[in-house]
């Protein structure tokens, strides 16, 4: 700011007016706008009011001042079956430059090294795609949020919600951990509809047009003032591993009855089918089990129970009728096996 000289004599009442600019946005005063002013003086000369005078007007250009956030939404792994698709990660980024800017995206993965929330990157997801919310829910809606590959025209101060859509390969077993990486770079505005040029700082000195600083800070794969920002997440396999057991016992014979009875013909056997779901992993749903009558057997009809529990490796008398039984198979579903748990199929046949 320049104030101009003025003679004032030998006394005078001195009183500058300054022109403050109030920031209207967290990213500041919009750059290209120009802050203007004029000082003023007014005095008095043997105690008379003698008239105003004003100073030149002072004018300058505000410069523009880039940086934005790219940060994961919540703060755990997002948990995926082997085989999902559309498994998402969800990230926002900010605008917290002062300038109307696009923003190009770019979703990347790592291989190895330690991923978002602690575990060791193992394996890729397949097909990455950048959706932008569309809808404003905070939720990956196939068919209603749309692919972007750069947000257009972001305002000051606003954010987006950003989904990395990916699927996740068959094969996997619980705990290992795939790393996603979003990185936003900054780019010029201006026209809607279609991305920006790169953007770049200013070199030198200040110039009378609107320069461009760069302000931003490092992300996880970024450097400081480089126009851009980073953040991981993860996904983290947890799936079933069954194992089945299969065994029998002797109910009863024609001769023993229930006393001590022996395998001999017309002898009832109960088979039973442990189905174990492994700890630490995922609940196995919808689990069908098929099992062929041996030949020399006749199934006892309708002696199905499903979803019996087993004390040690003793299988339970507590199943519920269900199943079915045709052409020679017994079979039956269990709805859900959660990890850690086991459960029967437990049916029986007479000796023939
Ligand atoms: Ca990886
Ligand atoms: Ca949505
Ligand atoms: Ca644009
Ligand atoms: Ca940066």
């Amino acid at each position: 700011m320049t104030i101009k000289k003025l003679h004032m004599g030998s006394c005078g009442i001195v009183a500058l007016a300054v022109a403050s600019a109030t920031p209207a946005l967290a990213g500041g005063t919009t750059a290209g706008s120009s802050i203007t002013n004029t000082a003023s003086i007014s005095y008095s000369v043997g105690g008379v009011s003698q008239p105003s005078v004003n100073s030149n007007t002072d004018s300058f250009v505000v410069d523009r001042k880039v940086n934005l956030t790219v940060a994961e939404v919540g703060s755990a792994t997002v948990v995926v079956a082997p085989g999902q698709s559309g498994a998402y990660t969800t990230f926002t980024l900010q605008n917290t430059s002062n300038a109307v800017l696009d923003f190009a995206l770019a979703a990347s993965q790592t291989a190895g090294g330690t991923a978002a929330h602690g575990g060791t990157d193992n394996f890729d997801v397949t097909g990455v795609t950048i959706y932008r919310d569309t809808n404003g829910n905070s939720t990956y809606d196939a068919g209603t949020d749309t692919a972007v590959t750069y947000i257009d025209e972001l305002g000051i101060d606003a954010t987006v919600t950003l989904f990395a859509v990916a699927n996740v390969p068959s094969g996997l077993s619980t705990g290992d951990v795939a790393n996603i990486r979003l990185t936003a770079t900054g780019r010029e505005g201006g026209t809607a509809g279609s991305m920006g040029a790169a953007l770049v700082q200013t070199a030198g000195a200040n110039t009378a047009a609107m320069d461009t600083v760069f302000a931003d800070a490092a992300g996880v794969a970024d450097a400081a003032r480089d126009a851009a920002h980073s953040d991981d997440d993860d996904y983290t396999v947890a799936t079933a591993a069954l194992t089945v057991t299969k065994s029998s016992s002797i109910v009863s014979d024609p001769v023993n009855n229930v006393t001590n009875p022996k395998a001999i013909p017309g002898a009832v056997i109960s088979y039973c089918i442990q189905i174990a779901n492994a700890s630490g992993g995922a609940a196995a749903t919808s689990v069908s089990v098929s099992d062929v009558v041996p030949s020399d057997m006749t199934y006892v009809t309708g002696s199905i129970r499903l979803n019996g529990t087993v004390t040690g490796s003793t299988c339970n008398a507590d199943g519920v009728a269900g199943g079915s039984y045709s052409s020679g198979t017994v079979s039956g579903t269990i709805a859900t096996i959660a990890a850690g748990d086991t459960r029967t199929l437990v049916f029986q046949a007479t000796i023939n």
